[in-house]
């Protein structure tokens, strides 16, 4: 015979992971994801450049190094990497009018004219950061490559975007399949500029915390297939909104001919959709424009069981955790 208080013992105990409650915990979100580091992924670019490899691991000293609250590291760039900056800011420039949403261009419009973003000059997180904080009240915080996704996820709570800042190599300006800061400053910068996508952005976050491993794949599934690849129509037309489309001419190109598979975006079905992170996609969601793209998602993230909420305080920049009623 079991005594009650035996089995109470055995009801499994309802935790969750761990989770940044204060701006400064993001000190602790600092899990990378080694698999395209040019040290050990012999298809890098970069895999035969040691000065390159050099270069990156100096870059990524100044983001292992900074702790929440320090200014933004500032990075003096070579002749050869603006060169790959210009001639990735050119190519991009000249099809982002007839390709990219109008949050985008709306955005890189006001950080040419504010901003100092040109192709002459790779722009310094710092002063992009103090741009944003302007305008959405989003900062950036630099990493030293891709984070894992529950830490990247995490950081958005905060309104924090992890920026890498090195460049990729000069070899294929036109695709990356890690980010650089072509991705960051060209691909999310001007969307996070938008109050909106701001918003949503920071939703997302908070949808994450605490969450389990299960969730947080579905979560970064369905931030793959949107925030990164995601296509909107507009005016009748569609249109790149994902950051991923937005830094790379080659893919840019891609998902706006007629080779690549559209489908409707719907978050139960795109959560689940297999994807692979090494050269251009096969398919791409398309929702039916960016509004319903943040309100699909933004539903899905409120969906998602916690044995608890969460609210952010905009007073503190704490996460206040709360039982659920
Ligand atoms: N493919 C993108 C680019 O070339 O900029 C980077 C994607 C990072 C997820
Ligand atoms: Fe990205």
């Amino acid at each position: 015979l079991k005594r009650v208080a035996d089995d109470v013992r055995t009801v499994p105990e309802e935790k969750a992971p761990w989770f940044p409650q204060q701006i400064k915990d993001l000190d602790r979100c600092n899990m990378l994801i080694t698999k395209f580091d040019p040290d050990l992924d012999c298809d890098h670019p970069g895999y035969n450049d040691s000065e390159y490899r050099n270069r990156r691991a100096a870059i990524s000293e100044l983001a292992f190094r900074y702790k929440q609250g320090d200014p933004l590291p500032t990075v003096e760039y070579t002749a050869e990497e603006i060169s790959t900056w210009r001639k990735v800011y050119q190519q991009l420039r000249s099809i982002y009018p007839s390709l990219a949403c109008r949050q985008f261009l709306d955005g890189l419009q006001q950080l040419e004219k504010e901003c100092g973003y040109g192709e002459d000059r790779i722009p310094q997180l710092r002063d992009v950061s103090a741009f944003l904080k302007e305008k959405t009240g989003f900062q950036l915080r630099p990493v030293a490559g891709l984070l894992s996704a529950r830490d990247f996820l995490a950081s958005l709570a905060f309104r924090v975007f992890q920026c890498t800042q090195y460049i990729r190599h000069s070899s294929s300006p036109m695709h990356s399949p890690e980010p650089d800061c072509c991705h960051e400053l060209l691909g999310h910068i001007p969307m996070l500029a938008d109050k909106e996508f701001a918003q949503f952005s920071q939703e997302i976050g908070l949808a994450s915390l605490g969450a389990s491993d299960e969730e947080i794949e579905k979560l970064s599934t369905l931030y793959w297939f949107t925030v990164e690849f995601g296509l909107c129509k507009q005016n009748g037309e569609v249109k790149a909104y994902g950051a991923g489309l937005l830094s790379s001419y080659g893919e840019l190109l891609y998902a706006l001919s007629n080779e690549p598979e559209y489908r409707p975006f719907n978050p139960e079905e795109t959560a689940v959709q297999p994807y692979q992170d090494q050269t251009y996609q096969s398919v791409y969601f398309v929702s039916e424009s960016f509004e319903d793209a943040k309100m699909k998602l933004r539903k899905y993230s409120a969906s998602i069981k916690r044995p608890f909420v969460v609210r952010y305080d905009p007073f503190t920049c704490n996460v206040e955790v709360l039982d659920q009623p």
